[in-house]
């Protein structure tokens, strides 16, 4: 196992009627972040989880909290993603016309900065931001919805941003891939490069199997 990997939980794939009992799960398991997707309808078809959730997971557990905002102008609810205790909060480059400027924003209210690319998203967009990055979140599928395939195309994408990271000095930077992470997909993608892997319906919340078994065996992966 490297140590370096974490292991998050993609909340919006939890069953809500059972919400703190899964969460003690999680607990158990030993995952490392609960990843929190925000959708508002027009850059993604879809909604998901929102601030008020995000404040009731705050009381029930210690388990950090990252956000994912897939929202136009994110901008407008950065500071709202902060204080509800985001340890990072990503946007889409597609989003907003001042990603650098947005990246400011985050770092500045004490959170760590992540910029998202979509599957077709070119990863030149990372050219003059690397030093105001903590993290990379290469969108395995097109976002919106859980349960899709992955476009294969885009493990040769987390290979790319490593290989830009590692030569221009930014190895600290996280690259995250959040995207149909299976059993079968979780060794390329640590290989290529990841190194926090979000879990949805494809491993941390598997039919059939318990969060715990889920979360060991995708640490036996890599
Ligand atoms: C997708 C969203 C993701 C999903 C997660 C689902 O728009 O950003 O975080 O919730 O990828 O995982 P899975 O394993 O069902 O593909
Ligand atoms: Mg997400």
């Amino acid at each position: 196992m490297n140590s370096k990997i974490k292991i998050e939980a993609s909340v919006a794939c939890a069953n809500f009627r059972n919400l703190e009992g899964e969460i003690r799960e999680m607990e158990l398991s030993g995952i490392d972040y609960l990843h929190i997707d925000i959708m508002d309808g027009m850059f993604v078809p879809n909604f998901c989880l929102d601030f008020s959730i995000m404040k009731t997971i705050s009381e029930i557990t210690d388990i950090p909290m990252e956000c994912h905002l897939m929202i136009e102008n994110p901008e407008r609810y950065i500071e709202k993603a902060a204080q509800m205790g985001s340890k990072y909060i990503s946007i889409h480059t597609e989003a907003t016309h001042h990603v650098q400027r947005a990246m400011v924003q985050i770092r500045g209210l004490g959170v760590k900065s992540g910029i998202a690319l979509n599957p077709a998203t070119p990863i030149s967009v990372l050219d003059y931001i690397l030093e105001d990055l903590d993290m990379i979140v290469i969108l395995t599928v097109n976002p919106g919805f859980a349960g899709q395939a992955l476009i294969p195309g885009t493990i040769g994408k987390i290979r790319e941003v490593r290989e830009l990271l590692d030569r221009k000095g930014f190895s600290n930077i996280e690259i995250q891939v959040d995207g149909n992470v299976s059993m079968e997909n979780i060794p390329k993608m640590v290989n290529a490069g990841a190194t926090m892997l979000v879990g949805g319906t494809s491993s941390v919340f598997r039919k059939g199997h318990s969060i715990k078994e889920s979360v060991t065996m995708m640490r036996s992966l890599y």
